[in-house]
């Protein structure tokens, strides 16, 4: 168990230290509202910048030297696509079942900026949903699994729970917090309320521009305080975030995916002229640029992946050469990888000698090394004698 758990704290390390390494931010200097500055990120950079960790923050951060404002980054705030139910099981919700809705007028409306929980209320209008803070405590719906396709579910009002604290509860005891795919369940739920305000299991997080699942939040103090649903870096604050109208115009942060190196690069065979070289792409990499002697050739993977391999030829025998190997994802390419190979020698001359051994007896390795020395020596050969083969005459 204990090992498990090293092995768990080092993987995270590494995988932190990685995903440090393949991000490159790009601080632009040209003021654009939000939805502006995705599509410029996107054209010329990979997206606006995700942030991950505080490494990324001092990343971003380190950008610029002359810049003490606020820029966008890629956190943004949809009040209408990212409200997903706390139990996450496709074959429960089936085509459209996650997508029932049933909130009051005017809701959702995510009042104060931090409204990221749903409640079912009891009045004035029984059954109808409103966002409210997470924070609030109160009773709550737990779904506790399908019996003959029917969903049964659970009332818990004895006590009043955060949203969070409801949810742990629900799948501590039950399944999870209730869902609700239907006029049906809705009115099922409501009846099982029974007048009272109840949690069910609808939330959301803010979103990343790229897709990303990010939970860290870097909010600056105050924040976030309904001023906006787009978010911005301060370069005053150490990097910290605030909510901002979508419609302003900031400076940007883009960030630059780095391609990984191709894996296992080696030489596979070398011969007087040319070196087969060979290697794996990582994470469907296509393309790659070979760089040696000062020249750079582009090279694409073929269909169906599997190791690449490619021949340099018209080099010199017996000649050792620096290979570096980049691979190339949108114009960006990996921090390269670099192996020697040498050429194989030339094949220069092939000597015998007749030489008679007096003796009867079996040669030791002493003898045989005498003998080499000797070889050597009368035949003016360089000391790289491969191999010697006795023959009885
Ligand atoms: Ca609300």
């Amino acid at each position: 168990m204990d090992y498990r758990l090293i092995v768990f704290v080092l993987t995270e390390a590494l995988f932190n230290v990685a995903s440090a390494q393949t991000l490159q931010y790009n601080f632009v200097d040209t003021p654009l509202n939000w939805t502006d500055a995705q599509s410029f990120c996107r054209q010329f950079y990979t997206d606006l910048a995700t942030i991950k960790n505080e490494a990324d923050v001092s990343a971003v951060v380190s950008t610029t030297s002359n810049y003490t404002g606020q820029a966008w980054i890629g956190l943004y705030d949809d009040l209408v696509n990212s409200w997903m139910w706390s139990l996450n099981d496709s074959s429960f919700y089936g085509e459209g079942g996650t997508g029932f809705r049933n909130w009051v007028p005017g809701q959702p409306n995510n009042v104060g900026g931090q409204q990221y929980c749903v409640e079912l209320i009891d009045s004035p209008l029984p059954g109808a949903w409103a966002d409210v803070e997470c924070s609030l405590e109160l009773p709550f719906i737990c779904y506790n699994g399908t019996i003959s396709a029917i969903a049964s579910f659970v009332k818990v009002t004895n006590i009043s729970l955060n949203w969070t604290e409801a949810q742990r509860y629900c799948r501590e005891n039950y399944v999870d917090l209730a869902s609700i795919r239907n006029e049906t369940e809705n009115s099922i739920i409501t009846n099982l309320a029974d007048g009272v305000t109840v949690w069910i299991g609808l939330h959301r997080d803010l979103l990343w521009s790229d897709g990303s699942t990010s939970l860290f939040l870097y909010w600056a103090n105050g924040q976030p305080a309904s001023s906006g649903q787009c978010v911005t870096t301060s370069f005053n604050d150490s990097g910290r975030w605030f909510e901002d109208n979508c419609s302003l115009s900031f400076p940007l942060i883009c960030y630059t995916e780095i391609p990984p190196n191709a894996g296992s690069f080696l030489s596979v065979a070398q011969a007087e002229t040319s070196i087969s070289l060979q290697w794996n792409p990582v994470n469907n990499n296509v393309s790659f640029v070979l760089q040696f002697n000062g020249t750079e050739t582009n090279i694409s993977a073929p269909d169906g992946g599997g190791p690449v391999t490619q021949t340099v030829s018209s080099l010199t025998a017996g000649t050792e050469y620096t290979f570096t190997l980049f691979s190339v994802l949108k114009n960006v390419r990996s921090s390269g990888v670099t192996i020697t190979a040498v050429t194989a020698h030339p094949l220069r001359y092939i000597v015998g000698l007749n030489i008679r051994i007096k003796s009867a007896s079996e040669l030791t390795p002493s003898d045989i090394d005498n003998i080499k020395t000797q070889l050597i020596r009368m035949s003016g050969l360089s000391p790289q004698l491969l191999s010697l083969n006795f023959q009885a005459v």
